[in-house]
């Protein structure tokens, strides 16, 4: 089966696209235990190619001894293998994955070790401190952990500005998957570390856009589409066989990017007039009394329509409209 160019004729967005120079991504990422981190990372390659985005680093937020190594041989595949990726340093590490030790074993990489990354705190302050005010989107589609740390970071050489001040300076926009919405209890926000959800979404001094779990949950992507479509070769075919054998996965992590490369609303409208609160256990819900810069998407296009737009750029297939 190859793709269809008919399938898009209906997208037609209402604004321009951002250019590369304009949309300067940080990724953080806890690339282990699901597959869709793997889609999302393909999608933003796929973006970065036709000049949507820079992907400035990436944030390996996971406590697989692979994951970081894996994230560098997709990297490495899509032909930035300078992309710099950072890690909490000095953790216990627990292999979970089905995937990130095949792809660090089987693809080039840069970084073989765990603690071949960069300190992930060092690394967010660092590119935050290089770009322009206000030019940054940071999307999240794992646990906070870092996330928080960053935050909570002090001034240092690399820049007299805290963690909430850089962001509130240099960063145009967070989109997290996390939580659900109205309200419910979604794993990036309360496994394994609720404690960083509640300070991230209490402290984070700018806008943010959530996709909640039931966004992603109805996308299913990475079939048999991709399975035919990608070549053998590619580690992201790799990795969804080794996942499921390309039996379709759920596309939380996706709907991030889509989201941040597509602002103006095409696929989702804002709920906005509110606030999301995290309780201690990291279950959340949407306070309609409180006023803030926090808002979540809902849908506004079928599932399907997205699951179409989001396994061609998982695939490599660009259209302007997307
Ligand atoms: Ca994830």
């Amino acid at each position: 089966m190859k793709f269809l160019l008919p399938v898009f004729l209906g997208w037609i967005l209402l604004t321009p696209s951002l250019s590369a120079q304009e949309l300067r991504i940080l990724f953080d990422t806890d690339m282990d235990s699901d597959v869709d981190d793997v889609g999302a990372l393909a999608m933003l390659h796929t973006l970065a190619d036709h000049e949507r985005l820079t992907l400035l680093g990436i944030i390996v937020t996971s406590d697989d001894p692979y994951a970081p190594a894996c994230t560098d041989a997709l990297n490495h595949y899509f032909g930035r293998p300078e992309i710099p990726i950072g890690v909490e340093k000095g953790i216990p590490l627990n292999p979970i994955s089905k995937y990130t030790r095949a792809i660090s074993e089987e693809f080039p990489s840069r970084i073989k070790d765990y603690e071949d990354g960069e300190d992930a705190v060092w690394l967010y302050r660092k590119l935050l401190t290089e770009s322009p005010d206000t030019s940054v989107v940071i999307i999240t589609v794992g646990h906070l952990t870092n996330f928080a740390s960053f935050l909570r970071s002090e001034p240092d050489s690399l820049s007299p500005l805290s963690g909430k001040e850089l962001a509130l300076q240099k960063v145009k926009v967070w989109s997290c998957m996390g939580g659900m919405y109205p309200s419910g209890k979604e794993a990036n926000f309360y496994r394994p570390d609720p404690a960083s959800t509640v300070y991230s979404v209490e402290n984070w001094p700018g806008k943010v856009v959530f996709s909640g779990w039931e966004l992603g949950n109805d996308i299913i992507t990475g079939g048999r589409f991709l399975e035919s479509y990608l070549d053998r070769s590619s580690p992201v075919w790799r990795a969804y066989q080794l996942y499921n054998g390309f039996a379709g996965r759920q596309s939380w992590d996706q709907t991030s990017i889509l989201y941040a490369v597509s602002a103006d609303k095409a696929y989702w409208d804002l709920v906005t007039g509110g606030r999301c609160v995290v309780a201690a256990d990291g279950s959340n819900h949407w306070d309609t009394q409180g006023t803030s810069s926090h808002a979540y998407l809902v849908p506004k296009t079928a599932p399907g329509e997205v699951a179409k737009i989001i396994d061609a750029l998982m695939v490599g297939i660009y259209r302007d409209e997307f």
